[in-house]
């Protein structure tokens, strides 16, 4: 191999084969039976770079590699992309299980100058058979199973029912036109209180669909379908302009709710014509922009490659208020609070799960509490399901709460039956 030739076919982060490479080894483990195909995905790696840097990046995918690599019954690995590592294990018996052990070693602390962690790392395993023949569907299956990957089921095993499930994805994408049209995306509302004296002040608004088939699908589904294609922008307005009109329908008619909130995907971020359209409807129905909050995901703000912050600004110039959602989750540095500028930021359910019980969660939370209050921010609570939650977040002074131990998702005529009966009359 010349030099040119090495450097392309070589990654020279991690020195593992790149993408061509590792696209003709699947092929000559086709027709299977063979090895167990897996391929690990670290999710949101460019989130990573914009939060860490790419050198620390480089560095942290190297780590991988070589933890990869030392592995017993890994034969071979490779990188079809950034962040995304090919792997072959032998035997293929117990690889279901192999896998997820590896991946718990890929998640230990790495020490880059500073301990530096992979927070949201998946996997995908794939049995070829004798009717594999083709390396696209190994490709698809690995797409199917990293996407389908979730906090409890870091590793899936792609099989057939899985396959079927990348048809239910194509089923979701071309109904969900017809259903945003029809009205059959609706939206409930769950309480938001202050922490103090659990008096509700405001709700966010959460989108539902029933299938007519496939029947209820979470908004998790069916917004990451929305949000790979235009539709997601016609999500977005159905669901800022039914908050809007809501709160114009409660206030009216006695229900002093202050505030609602709205979920915004960052894709929704990159449309610079929003924020007129926002302002529209918010005059359309005589309502006060402070009286919205739309609620934009941490590692959406941290993307500071975005439009977002263009966008933001815009919105803010409406007078329309801005939370940070899911707090958190991910790999958010602390002083990433500072740069956003929001009015709230929204602690996710995660941070909050361990807190009676954990001295270490506990600090976290009273940090950021702390942090975000110098910042001037408020400090929303989410997932709060327990009175020993509760009596250590008021302590803590955390500003509101959210979660079952008050209120689920109601409909609208249940959150004004909650007013009534839960609010004195005053209003801001
Ligand atoms: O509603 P839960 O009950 O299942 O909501 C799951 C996820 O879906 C949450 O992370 C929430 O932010 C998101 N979500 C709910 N409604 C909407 C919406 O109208 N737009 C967007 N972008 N996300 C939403
Ligand atoms: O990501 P976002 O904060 O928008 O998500 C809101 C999600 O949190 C919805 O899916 C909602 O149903 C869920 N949720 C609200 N309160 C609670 C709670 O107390 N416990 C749990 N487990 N989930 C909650
Ligand atoms: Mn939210």
């Amino acid at each position: 191999m010349t030099r040119l030739e090495k450097l392309a076919r070589v990654d020279t982060a991690t020195g593992l084969t790149r993408r061509w490479g590792a696209l003709e080894r699947i092929a000559t483990q086709l027709p299977g039976p063979g090895p167990a195909l897996v391929m690990f995905e670290i999710r949101r790696l460019r989130a990573l770079n914009s939060a860490l840097g790419h050198s620390v990046v480089d560095r942290l995918l190297a780590t991988v590699a070589r933890r990869l690599q030392e592995q017993r019954q890994v034969a071979w690995v490779g990188m079809l992309a950034p962040g995304r590592f090919y792997v072959e294990l032998v035997p293929a018996d117990d690889s279901i299980s192999q896998a997820a052990e590896i991946l718990e070693d890929l998640r230990e602390p790495v020490d880059l100058a500073r301990w530096v962690r992979v927070p949201d790392i998946v996997g995908a395993v794939v049995h070829t058979t004798p009717g594999h023949l083709d390396v696209d569907q190994v490709l698809r299956d690995f797409e199917t199973g990293t996407a389908s990957a979730s906090e409890e089921e870091r590793v899936v095993f792609v099989d057939e029912e899985h396959r079927s499930s990348g048809l239910r994805r194509v089923r979701v994408e071309s109904d969900l036109s017809s259903a945003i049209a029809g009205g059959d995306v609706t939206f409930r509302y769950q309480p938001i209180v202050r922490i103090g004296d659990a008096q509700p002040i405001a709700v966010e608004s959460l989108a539902r669909w029933r299938h007519h088939i496939l029947g209820p699908i979470r908004p998790d589904e069916f917004v990451a379908v929305a949000e790979s294609s235009p539709l997601i922008h016609a999500l977005g307005d159905h669901a800022l302009s039914d908050a809007i009109a809501a709160i114009a329908a409660w206030r009216s008619s006695g229900t002093m709710i202050d505030l609602v909130h709205v979920n915004v995907s960052a894709v929704q971020l990159t449309d610079r014509q929003l924020a007129d359209r926002v302002a529209t409807m918010l005059d359309d129905h005589a309502v006060d922009p402070a009286r919205l909050e739309l609620e934009v995901t941490e590692s959406a703000v941290l993307d500071t490659s975005g439009l977002w912050r263009d966008t933001l600004q815009s919105l803010r110039d409406v007078g329309v208020r801005v939370a940070i959602d899911d707090f958190g989750a991910g790999f958010s540095s602390l002083l990433s609070l500072r740069d956003v500028a929001a009015d709230t930021v929204k602690l996710d359910r995660s941070m909050i799960a361990g807190i009676a019980s954990d001295v270490g969660a506990r600090s976290l939370v009273q940090t950021t509490i702390d942090l975000a209050h110098t910042f001037g921010m408020h400090v929303v609570a989410e997932g709060v399901e327990t009175d020993d939650d509760h009596e250590v977040l008021l302590e803590m002074g955390c500003d509101l709460g959210q979660g079952w131990l008050w209120h689920r998702d109601l409909a609208a005529d249940e959150v004004a039956d909650v007013w009534t009966s839960e609010c004195a009359t005053e209003s801001r």
